[in-house]
């Protein structure tokens, strides 16, 4: 009789997390969680300062203290898998840093808010496998690595680049850690919704400073009417499906889902924090613009927003 081979163990993966705001630090805590290892990269700057153990604070309000490793620019050569968190407006500062020193093997994926980001990140690195994703679980920030989980939601990620396509086992990695995790090779279509519904939420109840919950409420009815018609106008320019009223129906909904919860364009206005206007309202401005098509109520947001930041 043949000798059973033993199958080699593989190790749990490793996450290399960049950007630890509210959401990062969430992810980075419920992957630790999930057994999978996680270290944070961190800005050389930040060497001298004082790294507590992470505090994450779950749904359930239970407190976890957990050990993430830090790393910094110079131990790149460690990193398996990227995952980028920061705001949209970040990303680029913070990966620069990285050209010619992270392997063109190591596949990025860009979790942020709004898009047209990662156009400029697969200048940035070619030849690496490029993955975008979107999420809608809520986070706050509580302190230094101080962290609250404040709503469970869906995660997907998909290719931006052809050679990200053969890298569904992140999607499945991001599934045991987060629960509702999945891979949409149609990414796209999945990053527009979720722009329409930040376009819709995050101005509105930063410029009003409302909870999410109130926006699904009678008085925010026709803001979102107007709002969602010109959201689906340049979304089917785009070729992509929609409908105004299924756009409305799914901010309604995400707005019941984190009723109790302040938008992080809310949050940032508040810590006076630039807002990742741009990235979302301003893309959205940019397409519109492209098509030639008429925006003026996402318009009128946009520039409300800027003059309070400013
Ligand atoms: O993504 C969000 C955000 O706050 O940025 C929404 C979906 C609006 C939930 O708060």
């Amino acid at each position: 009789m043949m000798p059973l081979r033993k199958t080699p163990l593989l190790p749990p993966p490793l996450w290399t997390l960049l950007g630890c705001g509210a959401l990062g630090g969430v992810f980075a805590s419920l992957l630790e969680q999930s057994g999978q290892r996680v270290q944070v990269l961190l800005r050389d700057a930040q060497r001298s300062r004082l790294h507590p153990d992470f505090d994450f604070i779950a749904l359930d309000s239970s407190h976890h203290l957990l050990g993430i490793t830090r790393c910094f620019t110079d131990q790149v050569a460690s990193v398996r898998r990227l995952l980028v968190m920061t705001k949209a407006h970040q990303v680029i500062t913070a990966l620069t840093p990285l050209v010619g020193k992270l392997s063109p093997a190591v596949p990025i994926v860009l979790l942020h808010n709004g898009m047209g980001v990662a156009e400029q990140v697969a200048r940035l690195f070619p030849d690496n496998p490029l993955l975008v994703g979107v999420t809608n679980h809520g986070a706050m920030r509580c302190g230094h690595f101080a962290y609250r989980h404040t709503g469970k939601g869906e995660t997907w990620v998909g290719p931006f680049n052809d050679a990200a396509k053969a890298y569904q086992n992140l999607a499945e990695d991001l599934a045991r850690a987060l629960g509702d995790a999945g891979w949409d090779e149609d990414i796209r279509q999945r990053q527009w919704q979720k722009l329409a519904i930040n376009c819709m939420v995050n101005p509105l109840t930063a410029l009003h400073k409302v909870k999410n919950g109130e926006l699904a409420t009678p008085r925010f009815a026709d803001a979102l009417d107007q709002l969602s018609v010109e959201l689906c106008d340049v979304m089917q320019a785009e070729g992509l499906h929609a409908s105004a009223e299924e756009l409305k129906r799914r901010t309604i909904t995400v707005c019941e889902l984190t009723a109790d919860n302040y938008s992080s364009m809310l949050q940032d206005m508040e810590a006076g924090r630039l807002t990742e206007i741009e990235s979302i309202t301003g893309f959205l401005l940019a397409r519109a613009d492209a098509h030639d098509i008429a925006v003026p109520v996402n318009r009128s947001l946009y520039h409300a927003i800027k003059e309070k930041q400013a």
